[in-house]
């Protein structure tokens, strides 16, 4: 062994000897300042020294000086990885982990249930043969009510019906939040040159409510747009009745009423049995004692908004109707308020 590699093997020993003493993480840290410290560890300051021996035992130094740096690197790694094996052996003796504990489940979230009530609808219309289109929630006046035949004076234009949104400039009544998905019939014929038309569309729409039992100021519909060559009135009511015993099953009963919508002629609604009082209650509050819940609107579609699209209305007709799936959840749940769906309660969401 070289002369210059006793003093080596000296500080080898003295180094190790005190990383043996160590016996927790901070005195392993003084530990490595005081041999591996950047500027003055006792190592560092060695290896700088190598430049200063003799040039006939440089070579020699250089070379022990760098096995010993090895050597106290790889004894300070097994130092600290023994220590974090005797902190776990201690944590599973003092039973502050135990391993055989199961495991945290993760929390999975689920559909809302108006969203899955909305999915099971347009699989009913699927299976009918339907095609899903989707349309802006933030439309023009001209969508929402002219091109649907509803003018200027009529109620549903009201500043209490409608949600407006203010625009920097123009007219302050131009933009508004949907009140239906019913401007969605023109969007689908406007890019639709010619018939067959067989769509549903699905959204989010807004009114200035005042909310009870069945009325929501948010609310969810699905617009249906059938077009061709011989649809008649016949085709929209067995659809209709197609899609509530798919919903409902073949035990609920369904009824038709007269109804008026500018935009279809005849206009009809449907309704459902009052699940809550079966219409033996006059002060029902979901029903309001009439033992009917109404759940949709439809009828043919009028004639001029055909020939708006450049349909030939002697030729081709159509049926549209506009649910609301709120009402749907309600029923097919049994649920006597419409208000629970929107008040954030997990207690109550977590139910489906
Ligand atoms: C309409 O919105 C028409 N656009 C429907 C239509 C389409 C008729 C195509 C003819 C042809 P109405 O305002 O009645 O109509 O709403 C339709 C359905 O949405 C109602 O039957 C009801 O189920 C639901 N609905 C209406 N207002 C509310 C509300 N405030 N909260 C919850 N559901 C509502």
């Amino acid at each position: 062994m070289p002369a210059a590699a006793d003093p080596l093997e000296a500080l080898r020993e003295e180094a190790l000897i005190s990383l043996s003493d160590a016996r927790d993480d901070a005195s392993v840290e003084l530990w490595r300042n005081h041999w591996l410290g950047r500027s003055d560890g006792r190592l560092t300051i060695l290896l700088r020294s190598i430049k200063d021996q003799p040039a006939d035992q440089r070579a020699a130094f250089g070379a022990g000086a760098n096995v010993l740096k090895v050597t106290l690197e790889t004894a300070l790694e097994e130092k600290l990885e023994s220590l974090r094996q005797a902190a776990l052996a201690r944590l599973g003796t003092e039973g502050a982990l135990d391993v055989t504990l199961p495991g945290r489940p993760q929390l999975r979230g689920r559909l809302h249930p108006v969203t899955q009530t909305m999915r099971d609808c347009l699989d009913a219309f699927a299976q009918m043969g339907f095609r899903v289109f989707e349309g802006p929630e933030v439309e023009w006046s001209k969508y929402n009510f002219d091109a649907a035949r509803i003018p200027e004076d009529h109620p549903a234009r009201d500043m209490w019906d409608t949600i407006w949104i203010d625009t920097a400039a123009g007219d302050p009544r131009e933009i508004l939040l949907r009140t239906h998905t019913t401007p969605n019939q023109i969007r689908v014929m406007e890019r639709t040159p010619e018939p067959p038309v067989r769509v549903v569309v699905p959204g989010k729409c807004y009114r200035h409510e005042a909310t009870d039992a069945t009325h929501e100021w948010m609310l969810t519909q699905i617009e249906g747009l059938a077009v061709d060559e011989g649809v008649r009135m016949s085709d929209l009511k067995g659809t209709l009745y197609q899609f509530a015993q798919t919903m409902f099953g073949r035990d609920r009963k369904i009824i038709f009423h007269h109804s008026y919508f500018p935009f279809v002629e005849p206009g009809i609604e449907m309704a459902i049995d009052c699940f809550i009082c079966r219409g033996n209650d006059s002060k029902c509050h979901t029903c309001h004692g009439t033992g009917w819940i109404e759940i949709l609107g439809a009828g043919m579609v009028h004639p001029e908004i055909i020939e708006c699209h450049g349909y030939d209305s002697s030729r081709v007709t159509g049926f549209a109707f506009g649910i609301g799936v709120e009402r749907v959840a309600l029923l097919r749940w049994g649920i006597d308020d419409i208000r629970h769906f929107y008040s954030n309660d997990l207690r109550f969401l977590r139910q489906f």
